[in-house]
């Protein structure tokens, strides 16, 4: 069924794709059915604390296919149907794949939330999607999500059901009351392998996050060619220690890679070493990714663990720029092979791979997974720029999609007429192929791998009364690479304000707190380019001290 506000690939590409093996004409639906078929007494997914009594559950993949089931008949007893969108904001679960793959069977596009997420963001998903269903746990690292959904239902009238994925629903329905036996005839609907799977999140760079449509075709490619490259089977065992929502541990390889090599998925509650290390020795863990800010934590703090951390074999590091220095750490630090992942959202996902000598993967950020990846590296007119130069890149190809999803006008600006994906990401190609990221041109702050679009903060900024004028910019930091700093212009006469009564400010207006600036800084003016612009690179490279282009602010704005 196509979703209106989708852009596909053109036929031409769409044929090209199939004919050349890379869109294999399968579902997740289909996909779960046969493995549990194959091997239904295979254990699919480790949740350590899960069970009743809150200690170790496995589900085999028979149970994961009869649970998916089971879950699809009763939401669609509840009125989800095929094409509904469904905001998912679980933390790292075996619910969560109850609840994908149930949605994946019926037809209905998970939206993919992530826990950080608070009212604004989740308001804005269910009400720019017309979600039908919102999905929460009960409380999640100290926080009451059925708080969170009262909020958001007092915004969206039109979203019609909450489910808590916990025995203490509130005024919302238990997630276990919902299972129902499948209807003989079953579902009376399974979705194309062409058809949208899921919408996952933009990093973005706009004032409100973009939605990025995954096709079932396009996305299981970029699961398989993840496997081949980064060596995954059914043997594989890995360990979901970022956010199981996020597309790097969704896919790359991943969990969703990992179920489809038939291998193990282990549940991390916290990425910290407390909580991952005895989980890799139990579960002998094989293959786990990370951002760059936790693979230093898990490097240093592998010195000092009593663990067995033997049968880890491979570390994905990616998410954000990963420091040479930090990399040639990774090997004698957790006696394991480092991959770089140079990946999107929307798309294109380049690793390094593991035979290519311990000067590439330390140096690069790897080469894209398909040969049909295109890549374009170009100057500010979009002129392909000189082998080995660096300029912004550009991509086409099997499973980089082609637009966001109802969004016409930043597609205009997101791709180019042929279709390229701007990634706004600067970067070069060795001779060899790899990309090595050099910076960003997109106006957006990678915090450790949390994306941060500077306007979404600066809006918020500005609705505070006593704010005439904010601009939000990264700053170097030493463990998360980049943190936030918000420069801003009070009002004339607006009294006193103060650093910590701005953060609290943005905080209450319903923001991940990721996205609350950990500086903010009172200035009088904003440094200019020569056409009167502001200039965001001057605010970057200003110190706070000696920041010379910055006129500081009278003393009472302090
Ligand atoms: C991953 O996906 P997103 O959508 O959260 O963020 C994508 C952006 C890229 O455009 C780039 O700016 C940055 O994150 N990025 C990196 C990087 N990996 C991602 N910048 C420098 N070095 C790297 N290794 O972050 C993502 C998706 C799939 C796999 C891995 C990461």
């Amino acid at each position: 069924m196509a979703d209106p506000a989708w852009l596909p690939w053109p036929a031409e590409f769409a044929e090209r794709y199939r004919a050349a093996g890379w869109w294999r004409g399968e579902t997740f639906g289909s996909v779960l059915r046969e493995r549990a078929a194959a091997h239904p007494d295979r254990i699919a997914l480790v949740d350590p604390t899960g069970g009743r009594d809150g200690g170790r559950r496995t589900w085999s993949y028979g149970e994961l296919d009869v649970r998916a089931d089971r879950m699809a008949a009763g939401l669609t007893a509840r009125g989800i149907l095929p094409g509904d969108k469904v905001v998912v904001q679980l933390p790292n679960t075996a619910e969560f794949f109850e609840v994908v793959f149930a949605l994946f069977r019926i037809g209905a596009l998970p939206v993919f939330a992530l826990p950080a997420h608070r009212r604004t963001e989740i308001s804005y998903f269910c009400s720019f999607t017309g979600a039908a269903a919102y999905v929460i746990p009960a409380v999640h690292g100290g926080h009451d999500y059925r708080e969170l959904a009262a909020a958001v239902r007092a915004e969206v009238p039109g979203l019609r059901e909450v489910f808590v994925a916990d025995a203490d629903p509130g005024d919302f329905t238990a997630l276990a009351e919902v299972p129902l036996d499948v209807p003989a005839g079953g579902l009376g609907h399974a979705p194309a392998p062409h058809d949208l799977a899921f919408l996952q999140l933009s990093g973005g760079s706009t004032g409100v996050p973009k939605l990025i449509p995954r096709t079932h075709d396009d996305y299981i490619y970029s699961l398989w060619g993840s496997n081949e490259i980064c060596g995954v089977d059914a043997d594989s065992v890995y360990l979901v220690a970022l956010p199981a929502a996020h597309n790097f541990p969704l896919s790359s390889p991943g969990s969703l890679g990992v179920l489809y090599a038939g291998g193990r998925v282990v549940l991390c509650p916290q990425p910290v070493p407390d909580v991952a290390f005895p989980l890799i020795e139990s579960e002998g863990v094989t293959i786990t990714g990370l951002v760059p800010p936790l693979a230093l934590l898990w490097t240093e703090a592998a010195a000092r663990t009593d663990r067995d951390l033997g049968s880890l074999e491979v570390l994905l590091v990616g998410g954000a720029k990963f420091s040479e220095e930090a990399a040639r750490r990774v090997r004698p630090g957790l006696g394991c092979t480092l991959q770089q992942v140079f990946g999107m959202a929307e798309g294109l996902v380049n690793y390094t791979r593991l035979d290519d000598p311990e000067e590439i993967v330390v140096t690069t950020q790897g080469r894209p997974i398909s040969p049909d990846d295109e890549i374009l590296i170009v100057d500010d007119e979009d002129r392909e720029v000189l082998p080995g130069e660096s300029g912004h890149l550009l991509t086409r190809g099997p499973y980089t999609v082609r637009g966001y999803w109802n969004a016409p006008e930043h597609n205009a600006r997101s791709f180019t007429a042929d279709g390229f994906y701007r990634t706004g990401d600067i970067v070069r190609m060795t001779p060899t192929g790899h990309l090595v990221v050099e910076g960003r041109a997109k106006d957006q702050i990678n915090r450790g791998g949390e994306k941060i679009a500077a306007e979404e903060v600066e809006n918020h900024l500005l609705a505070h009364p006593a704010v005439h004028d904010a601009n939000v910019v990264g700053e170097p930091d030493p463990y998360l690479g980049e943190r936030t700093c918000a420069y801003v212009i009070l009002r004339e006469g607006a009294g006193e304000l103060r650093p910590a009564a701005v953060k609290k400010f943005v905080r209450e207006r319903g923001l991940a707190a990721y996205k609350v600036p950990d500086r903010v800084e009172f200035v009088s003016a904003f440094p200019k380019t020569g056409v009167g612009k502001v200039s965001k690179r001057d605010l970057r490279t200003a110190a706070p001290a000696d920041a010379p282009a910055l006129v500081p602010a009278p003393p009472h704005q302090h």
